[in-house]
């Protein structure tokens, strides 16, 4: 039978946590793909980009599975976005904690709370995931005291905060064992119901161009979008445009031309969808010459029904805290003061900006930014400053 996967109960769950934990494992045994697929990743076996991968969890006498031989009852539907856990791809996990319904943070057993960790760990707050679970990963290289001290490691580490009360589940990714209570928990985190009557905001976190050199131009597809729509709904056939949309240089800048275009499909994973709403992630095929997608040209960009998405800018006025210290070094240093133009790298949704403080006080500033955003007002977003060429996680702000 066909299953119609916008009927079922759907969620997108983030994979984060420092280099090494085994994300891309345990995403690989969770749904029996492997996120990790471009060259440079495989040669270096790191994740570089973000990684997508998805699994339908069934539930057979009280066991829930992602076996697709299963003739369980189909309880959920997860998405699932694979982060980097590289400390120079910060930004990277940044956009896509953006669009994140909940996260599992893994923390090999053998290594416990490392720099990326707590980097990964603050992002997630930030972005208010609330549901987070705790995968103690790699417990088949430790013994038995070792794994008790790296869970209390991990109950101090979340103590007083969001993750007080999650679950801390031991696993071996590796060779298998307790992933089905990874999947238990998954099926429990709860959905929220969305809003009625508000426009799609879709937030674009990778854009391809997926037809193989050589195909005929009646068979070639559209340029496509992959990320997660926030809110509304979105339909087949229903015109789009795209923000900041397509750059070109222009007497030495560049200028930014919003792209008009249409949805001729939808897909979850590898099923076709006719309506989406939010909740997971979604892939759009639009009529765009796919040599504007190609390569993630488009990622960071805003997607909508035409007509509704407010003017981009280049210039924007936030309330912003900084952290006591600085976040992913490993170091205990102190977040020093900000200085009127100094350089910041700016997250917000999944964009990804560099911005020059043009003015500043105790609580707000106001950037100049090199690519300019859709802004949202209240919208969170991360503020990075470059130290000895790594750019470090400082603070968090939110449009005014
Ligand atoms: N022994 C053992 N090794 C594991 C386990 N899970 C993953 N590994 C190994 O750890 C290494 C890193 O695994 P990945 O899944 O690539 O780690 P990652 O967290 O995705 O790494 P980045 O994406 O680069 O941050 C690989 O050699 C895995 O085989 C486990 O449960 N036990
Ligand atoms: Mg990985």
């Amino acid at each position: 039978m066909e299953i119609d996967i916008s009927k079922i109960d759907s969620i997108n769950v983030g994979i984060v946590g420092h280099i090494d934990h085994g994300k891309t494992t345990l995403l690989q045994k969770l749904t029996g793909k492997w996120a990790d697929t471009h060259s440079e990743e495989l040669k270096r076996g790191i994740t570089i980009k973000l990684g997508y991968a998805d699994a339908i969890i069934r539930e057979e006498n009280g066991k829930y599975t992602t076996n697709k031989e299963s003739k369980g009852k189909i309880v959920r539907y997860i998405t699932f976005v694979d982060a980097p856990g590289h400390e120079m791809l910060m930004a990277t996990m940044l956009s896509g904690a953006a669009i994140m319904d909940a996260a599992i943070l893994v923390v090999a057993a053998n290594e416990g709370i490392k720099p990326q960790t707590e980097e990964h760990f603050v992002a997630l707050k930030a972005k208010k995931i609330k549901n987070i679970i705790i995968v103690q990963n790699k417990i088949d290289l430790v013994s038995k005291e070792e794994a008790i001290k790296n869970y209390e490691e991990i109950k101090k580490f979340v103590k007083g905060t969001i993750a007080e009360n999650s679950s801390i589940i031991p696993v071996s990714a590796k060779q298998e064992i307790n992933l089905e209570k990874i999947l238990e928990f998954l099926c429990k985190i709860e959905i929220k119901k969305p809003q009625e009557g508000v426009n799609p905001i879709f937030y674009i976190a990778r854009s391809f161009d997926i037809n193989k050199p050589g195909t005929k131009i009646e068979d070639l597809h559209g340029g496509i979008l992959g990320g997660a729509l926030k809110q509304g709904v979105l339909r087949i056939g229903d015109k789009i445009e795209i923000k900041p949309g397509y750059s070109y240089k222009k007497h030495n800048a560049y200028e930014y031309k919003t792209l008009k275009s249409k949805i001729i499909s939808m897909k979850k994973g590898d099923y076709s969808v006719t309506e989406a709403k939010p909740g997971g992630s979604l892939a759009i095929e639009t009529e765009l010459d796919p040599t504007l997608s190609k390569a993630d040209a488009l990622s960071g960009g805003v997607a909508s029904v035409e007509g509704v998405l407010s003017q981009i800018s280049e210039s924007i006025k936030i309330n912003y805290e900084l952290f006591n210290e600085v976040l992913g070094t490993g170091k205990r240093e102190s977040v020093g003061e900000l200085k009127i133009n100094e350089m910041l790298m700016i997250s917000l949704n999944t964009s990804i900006t560099v911005g020059q403080i043009k003015k500043i006080d105790k609580n707000s500033m106001e950037l100049s930014l090199k690519i300019p955003i859709v802004p949202f007002r209240g919208d969170s977003l991360g503020i990075a400053r470059n130290l000895n060429g790594h750019w470090r996680l400082i603070g968090f702000g939110e449009i005014q």
